[in-house]
């Protein structure tokens, strides 16, 4: 289901209260409708405390916004939130084309994104939530009379009833088959929980330099662009550190400003991966100009996926665009468990890697183990997913001091010799 089609000449449209982030609201709704395929002809900023609850923009407005839509002969205009079907519907009828909101755009460039079923899945669902309730406002002159799912283009209650249902239908079809490809997950997830492997995941605004980071770090081929959300499919890999210690590394999708909720309620059974991960690596483009924003809105979103509080190693990455090299130490002074790193240059790689096995200290916990003969695949596993300090084979037993993940103490404590202490 495609809702923006290559060239159509688009307007932007776009309400906050902040002047301040006027150029900005404005050049990422320019980035993610170019990504989606849009040509961009014009724009409208209105500074407003709150959007209009009828038409978004303030109702003064209207004719100054049917006009530069007019004067640029633009066929869709997009707005930077999420509308409801009434706002939608006003404002189609203000400026006499079709209006399609933040979250469309964003389900649109995921559409074209998605590369998996299970993303392909979790999308076609957001995009049909997103639809159910507003069919009755589609019924307008100004939509297409096409579309991937057969539920536009009619008239009437009788129409709308059967396409109600049948967007319904869909969406229990999918939710089923959606069930089934998460169990398969899970248990792949489960499966690698076993090995009490340390976990980690790439979190970041989109473009922030996730993927190239993870290319870098384990020579992996993960689609690096520059525009956004180049990512949607989650990939995991394996890292090894110089002196050995080794993580499980995942790059997931990347999160953007006002992110609707059931966008990220889609999508999280892809974003479970930053859930479950033992710690997060946040990855900042320094250098934008509203890095702080964007830091925010990547936190608030770990807050809402109730992950915010697992241990994040913050990189202020591209530092190779960053000349003043006083500003980025002051950052790091400013910032627990960072540093600044570019994922280009590889500029940085000891300090991040120095970053990631500090982390990994705080995770793991000293062991003194005795471990009988039949069971020295475990020996094995403490040298795989830890550190082995000791390992001594005497008559009665392998005796072997280990620092491990909490995972693995706590499945084969009752082999433990005393209690074991958390390393600070
Ligand atoms: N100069 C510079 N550019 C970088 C660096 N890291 C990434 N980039 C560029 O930034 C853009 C986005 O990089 P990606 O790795 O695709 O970003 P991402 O965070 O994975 O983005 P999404 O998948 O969209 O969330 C690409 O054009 C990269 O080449 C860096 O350290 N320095
Ligand atoms: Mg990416």
């Amino acid at each position: 289901m495609q809702t923006i089609e290559e060239s159509e000449r688009a307007f932007l449209v776009s309400v906050e209260r902040d002047e301040e982030l006027r150029p900005y609201a404005l050049e990422e709704l320019t980035a993610l409708a170019d990504t989606a395929g849009a040509e961009i002809v014009g724009s409208f900023f209105q500074r407003r405390d709150k959007p209009d609850p009828a038409f978004y923009i303030g109702p003064g407005k209207k004719d100054e916004l049917f006009a530069g839509v007019q004067d640029t002969a633009s066929n869709l205009v997009i707005v930077d939130s999420e509308l409801s079907p009434a706002q939608a519907r006003n404002l189609e009828e203000a400026v006499q084309c079709r209006v399609i909101d933040r979250t469309q755009l964003i389900l649109d460039i995921f559409a074209h994104r998605a590369r998996t079923r299970e993303g392909r899945l979790q999308v076609t669902l957001a995009q049909l939530t997103y639809l159910l309730p507003r069919l009755s406002g589609m019924y307008t002159k100004f939509e297409r009379q096409q579309g991937g799912i057969g539920v536009r283009g009619g008239q009437g209650e009788t129409k709308l009833e059967t396409d109600r249902r049948k967007v319904r239908d869909t969406i229990s079809d999918l939710e089923a088959q959606l069930a089934e490809v998460r169990n398969t997950r899970q248990q792949q997830r489960a499966n690698r929980r076993n090995l009490a492997f340390p976990t980690a995941a790439l979190v970041g605004y989109t473009s922030a330099g996730k993927s190239t980071l993870l290319n870098t770090l384990s020579g992996a081929e993960v689609l690096v662009d520059a525009k956004l959300f180049a990512t949607l499919d989650p990939t995991t890999r394996r890292v090894v550190m110089p002196d050995g210690w080794a993580i499980l590394l995942t790059d997931t999708v990347g999160f953007i400003r006002n992110l609707p909720t059931n966008l990220i309620a889609a999508f999280r059974a892809t974003l479970e991966e930053t859930v479950e991960a033992d710690f997060l690596i946040h990855v900042v483009d320094t250098n934008h100009p509203y890095r702080e924003v964007q830091r925010e809105a990547v936190m608030e979103t770990l807050e809402s996926l109730g992950a915010a509080d697992k241990p994040i190693i913050t990189l202020f990455n591209k530092c190779d665009l960053v000349q003043d090299r006083e500003a980025l130490q002051e950052l790091i002074l400013d910032t627990p468990n960072s540093a600044y790193i570019s994922a280009k240059t590889r500029e940085g790689m000891p300090q991040l890697m120095d970053r990631i096995v500090e982390t990994l200290k705080g995770l793991l916990e000293d062991i003194d183990l005795k471990i009988p003969y039949n069971r020295s695949d475990l020996v094995a596993q403490c040298y795989e997913y830890g550190r082995v300090l000791k390992a001594d084979y005497q008559e009665d037993g392998i005796y072997v001091q280990a620092r491990i993940t909490r995972d693995l103490a706590g499945r084969i404590k009752k082999y433990a010799l005393k209690k074991s202490t958390d390393l600070a």
